[in-house]
């Protein structure tokens, strides 16, 4: 039954596309072949404490090898397009050319996605940093903002033609506070001065990178990708209620305040007590016409005026969560969506980029019975149908992921995927919920 969703829905036009998404260091192995340089990820998974288990991206799901088993299941499922990203350590030498190598993996890759008639959508940069440029500050360093855009000017004359809709970063948030303020990410830095620093230089870096970008792929689009999530107070406080909005400033409004306004929300430098090293000229470079806004989605921050609190530290009763222990809050989606096409007129169409959840998932005689991904799937997709209603232009949702994955400093053990991984095996196995999601697409007008 399909009850769930509105009838006027636009979700059910094949104008709105329906895809995957994956990334890099999470799925491909292969880390130390072909001339692909270490990553940031090669080094935090090798210090010990780090990544649950001790788990490494070395092997992965193997995805450098299997890739043509991995786009015959995309075409298996029907699906409109793929989200995947480049290995910035696999394309450029240390002295910044082109590795032949590197490029012939994507091209074969792209060209099948194309050949398919599957819609591709590459994001240049989902935190697999070059070790090199981490040894000269990475992205504390405005340095690397040029390193990026040289990246990302051969990356795209080397691809121009291959794919439909580039992004620049995935999530800069997270790179940048996850990175280098809260240390559970790559690099793993303690230090907000640090995560301010790199957040300015991620979009200098972006500013530089949109207009090459144009300029050697002029058929394609070209947007970024930021995780969005919306706070709620803690209790009804006044300064609870600030304290909320402020989160919302600094994990929101930090990037969008400066992508599409031009403008950091000097707020947020006031609560971390600390101000990027701003250029002048700096923010007109940032704020470019952008095709598209990638928005990833997962769940909402519980905040008081004590501190931002991991919500899983809140007593919420009843509250259903996934194997992250995230809280399930679809709502939250359509307030997200409707807020930001609130606070900035100019929004760009909006991709749903990222969206889905971990579950413990096994195969039993063959199947996967992920009922709980279903019903997750249904609720959100509502949520984004309410947000179209509502006036936001949305044009399209990624599923995350295609298959169970390495989920970053979790290690394998979180299963985001609509496809099982037996590690041991390497055999994909299509959950109940890949099944459902052909369904559907498969169903539509
Ligand atoms: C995203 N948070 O990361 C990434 O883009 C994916 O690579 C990742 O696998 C997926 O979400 C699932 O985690 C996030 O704490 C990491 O709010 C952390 C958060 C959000 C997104």
């Amino acid at each position: 039954s399909e009850s769930w969703l509105p009838a006027s829905s636009r979700l059910r036009s094949r104008d709105f596309l329906f895809g995957v998404a994956t990334a890099s260091f999470q799925i491909e192995g292969s880390t130390e072949v072909d001339g692909r340089l270490p990553s940031i990820w090669d080094t935090y998974c090798d210090t010990p404490g780090k990544v649950t288990n001790g788990d490494t991206g070395k092997v992965a799901c193997d995805h450098y090898n299997r890739w043509a088993e991995d786009v015959d299941l995309i075409e298996s499922l029907g699906l409109d397009a793929y989200r995947l990203s480049l290995a910035w350590p696999r394309l450029i030498t240390r002295d910044g050319k082109a590795n032949p190598k590197g490029f012939d993996f994507y091209k074969r890759l792209l060209d099948a996605l194309g050949e398919k008639g599957i819609k591709r959508f590459v994001t240049l940069y989902h935190w697999d940093l070059p070790q090199w440029i981490e040894d000269r500050g990475g992205w504390v360093s405005r340095e690397t903002a040029y390193r990026y855009a040289e990246y990302v000017d051969i990356a795209t004359r080397e691809l121009a033609g291959r794919v439909e809709a580039w992004a620049t970063f995935n999530e800069p948030w997270c790179t940048a506070w996850i990175g280098y303020a809260a240390g559970r990410q790559a690099p793993g830095h303690t230090d907000p001065v640090l995560a301010i620093a790199a957040g300015h230089h991620l979009m200098l870096g972006h500013g530089l990178a949109v207009p090459l970008i144009r300029r050697n792929d002029p058929g394609a689009k070209v947007g970024i990708v930021l995780n969005l999530q919306p706070a709620t107070a803690a209790t009804d406080t006044r300064e609870d209620r600030h304290a909320a909005k402020l989160a919302e400033v600094g994990q929101n409004d930090w990037f969008l305040g400066a992508l599409l306004k031009g403008e950091y929300d000097a707020r947020f430098f006031e609560l971390r007590g600390a101000v990027p090293a701003i250029v002048p000229g700096d923010l007109d470079t940032i704020q470019q016409p952008l095709d598209y806004l990638g928005v990833n989605y997962y769940f909402r921050a519980y905040v008081s005026a004590a501190g931002a609190h991991d919500y899983k530290d809140m007593p919420l009763d009843g509250v259903e969560r996934t194997q992250m222990g995230w809280e399930v809050y679809p709502e939250g989606l359509t307030y997200q969506l409707v807020t930001i096409k609130q606070d900035y007129p100019n929004l760009p169409p909006v991709y749903i980029t990222e969206n889905g959840m971990a579950s413990d998932d096994a195969v039993i005689d063959g199947e996967v019975e992920d009922d709980s991904r279903i019903r997750f799937f249904e609720r959100h997709l509502a949520a984004v149908s309410d947000a179209i209603d509502a006036g936001v232009e949305v044009s399209g949702y990624f599923a995350w992921s295609l298959m169970d994955n390495f989920e970053w400093s979790y290690g394998y053990e979180k299963r985001f995927g609509i496809c099982h991984v037996d590690y041991d095996t390497q055999v994909r196995t299509p959950k109940k919920s890949a099944y459902w999601l052909r369904d559907f697409v498969a169903r539509r007008s």
